[in-house]
């Protein structure tokens, strides 16, 4: 008997947790059984869209393939979790789009800029600020939150 797959995607500026609540929800899934497997847009950067820069359409490009995948991984019965920026609504929306309704769970890490900025644990904001690196989403390139995300994850 198969599990029934899904995609929990999870949406937020770097620094706001998303891969640590990957993990997380990924662990807690494995305890009780279910097969996880999560695709982390600083992964599969490395891999499969390594051709891709952080220029719009790059990033729009990197959300479609990912969220192809994800279906794939949903399909074949696995509880597929989604962990990156995606800072396009539509192309989020687009990825919701491509599964039945209810299987596609949006989470938003709603964390404030100033917060991540504070974490800053790859000092990637600090060089975004020195303009070391240009179009760093939050600094100088947009982020554009859910608005009706399932699942909101408010900083406290
Ligand atoms: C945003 C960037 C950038 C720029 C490099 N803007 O927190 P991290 O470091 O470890 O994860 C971020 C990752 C973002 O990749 P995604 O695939 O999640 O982004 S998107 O959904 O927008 O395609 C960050 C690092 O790459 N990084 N340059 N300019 N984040």
């Amino acid at each position: 008997l198969k599990q029934k797959g899904c995609v929990i995607w999870i949406t937020g500026l770097s620094g706001s947790g998303k891969s640590t609540l990957a993990c997380a929800l990924s662990r807690g899934l494995h305890a009780r059984g279910k097969l996880t497997y999560i695709l982390d847009g600083d992964n599969v950067r490395h891999g499969l869209n390594s051709d891709l820069s952080f220029k719009a359409e790059d990033r729009a490009e990197n959300i479609r393939r990912i969220g192809e995948v994800a279906k794939l991984f949903a399909d074949a019965g696995v509880i597929c979790i989604a962990s990156l920026i995606s800072p396009y609504r539509k192309d989020r929306d687009a990825c919701r789009a491509l599964l039945p309704k209810g299987d596609f769970v949006e989470v938003f890490m709603d964390v404030p800029l100033q917060v991540c900025e504070a974490r800053d644990p790859k000092g990637l904001y600090k060089l975004a600020r020195a303009g070391k690196i240009k179009g760093f989403t939050g600094i100088d390139d947009p982020y554009e939150p859910p608005l009706n995300s399932e699942v909101f994850f408010p900083f406290s």
